[in-house]
């Protein structure tokens, strides 16, 4: 729900409040969070001036000082390590950067944070939105003298927390910490994030998909069939929206009703998103917001990863939407069976659209 005039909320002051209203609340989860937002603040300021690289004269691997210049993702991956080490809430960080976990070594601080530090960097160079992805889940066993492999790798149903930050028109935090999604605009003229979204809701209707179409002949049969669906027999037409940067896509799709499908191909059967730094946050944000995640068969939440990068196909949006290309990939994921149909000449059935 979209927050008024006259009803100006800084983030700080969200935050506050939300501490308040649970009073065993240490406030070190809100401290995480305002170490990402810091972070999220100077890769913002960074992302911003991207345009500007190659005026300025600093294309190349070094800059006109001799330095070495940082690709965008690197320089917002170390910020965010920067950030929550010296924080001292955080003990390991998991990055897309990065091949293994890194520990802060000396930390006794009980949460682990994984991270896309600059999700869709491609479109940086095109001037399109890109996004900071965050999870925070707590050590399971936090008295244990070290991290124990359990702590590290957790169920995504564990977060205790997760959000990202859209660097777009302008700049948002969206985030949940299990009660609900709320969403923060900047305002650069103060440099503050305001609460611009109370409550995100994904919205009844969804008229929206996203998805890379032009991989589509080498989509499994269910992902094909169930677009087929969609555009065949919905009594209103869908749209087709795709950026190509999952907060982006994500974040409309939310906000305006759809769904986002990034599905396993012949080429790639797991997909190309991650289950750790991008499927789980945007599992737990849609959730929250009345909404479901899924790699096509099981609650994205409910898996277990086996490591640090693993991928999952990732199908994301309104609830109802998810589950119509749940049943399509239940009834032709088997293709043998699917084919065998075929030669009898049984038609394959439609699905009631649901409008
Ligand atoms: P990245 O983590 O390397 O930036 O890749 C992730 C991005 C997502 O933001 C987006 O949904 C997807 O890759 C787009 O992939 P494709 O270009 O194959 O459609
Ligand atoms: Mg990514």
């Amino acid at each position: 729900m979209k927050v008024g005039r006259n009803q100006i909320v800084t983030l700080e002051q969200f935050i506050l409040d939300q501490e308040r209203d649970f009073p065993y609340a240490t406030g070190q989860l809100s401290k995480i969070i305002r170490d990402i937002v810091l972070a999220c603040r100077i890769i913002n300021r960074e992302v911003n001036k991207a345009g500007l690289v190659d005026i300025l004269g600093l294309t190349g691997d070094v800059n006109v000082q001799g330095e070495e210049v940082q690709k965008l993702d690197i320089f917002a991956h170390e910020q965010l390590v920067d950030a929550l080490f010296k924080g001292g809430m955080v003990c390991v960080v998991g990055s897309e950067e990065q091949e293994d976990f890194l520990f802060n070594e000396g930390c006794e601080g009980k949460y682990i944070v994984l991270m896309d530090p600059l999700d869709g960097s491609s479109n940086i160079d095109v001037n399109v939105s890109i996004g900071t992805i965050f999870s925070i889940y707590r050590r399971r066993d936090y008295d244990a003298d070290e991290v124990l492999k359990t702590d590290l790798l957790q169920r995504g149903s564990e977060q205790i927390a997760a959000g990202y930050v859209l660097y777009g028109s302008s700049t948002m935090l969206v985030y949940t910490t299990g009660n609900g999604v709320n969403g923060f605009t900047l305002d650069p003229s103060i440099g503050e994030f305001l609460l611009s979204h109370r409550n995100i809701r994904f919205p009844e209707q969804c008229h929206t998909y996203s998805v890379n179409e032009g991989h589509y002949r080498t989509f499994f049969e269910g992902t094909k069939q169930y677009l087929r669906h969609i555009k065949r027999d919905a009594k209103e037409p869908y749209s087709s929206r795709y950026i190509g940067s999952l907060v982006a896509d994500f974040h409309r799709n939310l906000l305006k009703g759809g769904i986002f499908m990034y599905p396993g191909t012949t080429e790639k059967p797991e997909g190309k998103l991650r289950l750790t730094f991008e499927a789980n946050s945007m599992a737990f944000i849609a959730e929250q917001a009345g909404g479901a995640a899924s790699d096509g068969r099981k609650r994205i939440l409910d898996i277990l990863p086996k490591h640090l990068h693993q991928r999952t196909p990732l199908f994301v949006g309104n609830k109802e939407e998810v589950r119509k290309l749940e049943w399509y990939i239940k009834k032709y994921g088997n293709r043998a069976k699917y084919m065998a149909d075929l030669k009898e000449d049984k038609a394959p059935p439609l699905a009631n659209n649901s409008k």
